[in-house]
């Protein structure tokens, strides 16, 4: 299997040229809409992986429509009002593997980011490694796995459609150096063209979003900035490695040098 857009095993970072990659591997398929499937790039082993698979990705769909009809109803709208913003409800799976990692402190299994679609179901492992930020990554809180629980994260286009109402979570998989951990992502987002805009701006707010724009463009925009960082990040890193191997000229006060 190779990986992109249509899915399967890639390893590492996903973002070309960044300056320190993140410590998993990942599997990944797209299975909604169903016309997305590509089973060329679905493990074909153990055999009954596609039939779980398919199951699983179903009742995962069933189980974040019905979170997306209560958060509808907790913003005063119809049960139906996020799903049908999402116009045909895309659905990725990623399962992430983390190697256990002999100086974890150098690195991270999955670099601190928000989830760019509508809601996301998180299974984990009881290794524990998910952390979430409220303070814009000063302090972390880790998400202690409770065994047969999902963790429910809500991304940026949730946060859009709520205008903010709804927080998307700010969060970072950290690895260790004792177990490796695994973690399976399911990912619900919009249509591509999906418009994405506040369905509600309630008395004296302001809406989040200047202008309706499509999904794509949403997170075209959110690429190009995590792009942009990536870059400088890797240029300040480029430029320290070469300020630490210019030799430094000795500094001393003008009455040693003269006396
Ligand atoms: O492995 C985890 O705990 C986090 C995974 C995650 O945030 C993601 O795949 O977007
Ligand atoms: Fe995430």
């Amino acid at each position: 299997m190779s990986g992109g857009k249509k899915g399967g095993f890639i390893v590492s970072s996903h973002l070309q040229g960044e300056a320190v990659q993140d410590w998993r591997e990942i599997v990944t398929f797209f299975s909604y809409p169903t016309r997305n499937r590509d089973y060329s790039r679905w493990p074909d082993k153990p055999e009954a992986w596609r039939a779980v698979t398919e199951e699983y990705s179903q009742k995962l769909m069933e189980l974040a429509c019905k979170l997306l009809g209560v958060l509808s109803e907790a913003m005063g709208l119809e049960t139906e009002a996020l799903t049908k913003a999402c116009v045909d409800m895309d659905q990725k799976v990623v399962v992430n593997f983390y190697p256990k990692c002999p100086q974890p402190d150098l690195t991270l299994g999955l670099k601190r980011h928000t989830d760019p679609g509508t809601i996301t179901l998180l299974l984990q492992d009881t290794v524990g490694g998910l952390q979430a930020t409220r303070d814009n990554g000063k302090t972390w809180i880790t998400v202690q796995p409770v065994e047969g629980a999902f963790v429910v994260n809500l991304g940026d286009h949730g946060h859009y459609l709520s205008n903010g109402r709804f927080k998307n979570a700010d969060h970072q998989a950290v690895v260790n150096s004792n177990s490796s951990r695994l973690s399976i992502a399911t990912f619900q987002n919009p249509a591509p063209d999906a418009t994405v805009y506040p369905l509600k701006i309630r008395e004296g707010e302001k809406s989040v979003l200047d202008e309706p724009i499509t999904f794509a463009e949403m997170y075209r925009r959110k690429m190009s900035k995590d792009i942009d960082i990536a870059m400088k990040k890797k240029l300040a890193k480029d430029q320290l490695l070469k300020d630490l191997e210019t030799p430094k000229l000795e500094t001393k006060p003008i009455e040693e040098i003269l006396s």
